[in-house]
């Protein structure tokens, strides 16, 4: 009864808060058609390209990432004859204070601790960048694995509010436009705003959705997936809770899930997508390893990446999950998910 009330009060409070989010986005709108015509046009003519982000757009979303890593390597190295073991302390803190993850961080400065007296000062940040960009190489492809003439499935992800919903919109967007047949399932089926949050992405992106509020998720995703099938859909993407309430608990149902996929589509999960907020530091990786366990990750996304000062996270995840990040957010709209280039994303940190 006390859960029932809480649950009602809760969903409640979430069903006011997609009404504002959405009353905004249609004031946003309103403001949009005035002024963003050039924008919009984009979003009608997608091609490939709206996909990626050019190295200097990306070197703006990531600049306080960059200060963090970047500008403390330089200025510690600035005027110094030698690379010494107080300068190479020094620049340890840094990296974990810019989430760079504390096994990677030590990994890489004992690596260059070891040939400190053959390099100068103003090398390191050269040798920092290829150190990363190593770990990001080493991490595995960052293309998304989709393949023709076949249901590719793509299982989302993450705790709450990291953004998971709003990447699937995105996602659901993108391949759209590309001409695939999509079918969302909305397996967070815990809270009645989940589902209208979903519905109004999947609006947008004029794709199809399933899913029943308060139904069993595994249910759903079992559902999603024959209709997929019957309706020889090229992409199926599942959105899944970020928390539930205390009676369930959110690895089980996640496991109930995959093992549905498992059984009913062994050869359609294409992805298996972690979505990590980027400010949520080494939390993230924590998270990670749970989900990883759970529901055998292939690839993480990594949101907000748009202002964040801790976007070291994406090497950190690269290394110590060994998964690539494939996708990242780097804003609320629609176009604001980018492939992740390992490359550009070094260049944009480090140049
Ligand atoms: N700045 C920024 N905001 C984002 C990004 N991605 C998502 N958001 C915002 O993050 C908030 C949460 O996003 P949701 O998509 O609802 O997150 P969720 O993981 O589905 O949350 P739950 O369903 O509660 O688990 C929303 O306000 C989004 O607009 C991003 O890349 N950049
Ligand atoms: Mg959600």
């Amino acid at each position: 009864m006390v859960f029932n009330l809480f649950k009602k009060k809760d969903d409640q409070q979430d069903k006011e808060k997609n009404k504002d989010t959405l009353k905004q986005e249609q004031q946003a709108t309103a403001v949009c058609e005035e002024t963003c015509i050039e924008e919009n046009n984009n979003i009608n003519s997608e091609s490939d390209d709206a996909f990626a982000i050019s190295v200097g757009s990306l070197k703006e979303k990531v600049s306080k990432t960059s200060e963090g890593i970047v500008s403390s390597i330089v200025s510690f190295a600035t005027g110094a004859e030698t690379v010494d073991d107080d300068m190479l302390d020094d620049i340890e803190d840094k990296l974990i204070v810019a989430d760079i993850g504390m096994d990677t961080t030590v990994e890489v400065i004992e690596k260059i601790r070891d040939k400190k007296n053959s390099i100068r000062p103003d090398q390191l940040k050269d040798i920092f960048k290829q150190e990363f960009a190593q770990i990001l190489k080493e991490a595995g492809s960052n293309k998304i694995n989709l393949k023709e003439n076949q249901l590719n499935i793509i299982l989302i992800t993450g705790v709450n509010g990291v953004g998971k919903t709003t990447l699937i919109g995105k996602l659901a967007h993108r391949y759209k436009s590309q001409d695939k047949k999509i079918i969302i399932a909305a397996a967070d089926t815990f809270r009645a705003a989940a589902q209208e949050q979903l519905e109004i992405w999947a609006e947008r992106a004029g794709v199809d959705i399933i899913g029943k509020y308060d139904s069993d998720p595994a249910a759903v995703v079992f559902d999603a997936i024959q209709k997929a099938k019957d309706e020889s859909k090229d992409i199926l993407i599942i959105d899944t809770a970020g928390r539930l309430h205390n009676k369930f608990n959110l690895m089980e149902e996640l496991k109930k899930i995959k093992k549905i996929i498992d059984r009913e589509a062994p050869e359609a999960l294409a992805e298996s997508i972690l979505v990590i907020d980027a400010n949520t530091g080494q939390n993230g990786l924590k998270q990670a390893q749970v989900f990883k366990e759970a529901v055998d990750l292939t690839s993480v996304a990594v949101t907000k990446l748009d202002g964040s000062a801790k976007g070291g996270i994406v090497i950190g995840i690269s290394k110590e999950l060994n998964l690539p990040v494939k996708l990242i957010g780097v804003g609320e709209k629609i176009n604001d998910l980018k492939d992740f280039n390992a490359e550009d994303f070094v260049t944009a940190v480090f140049d």
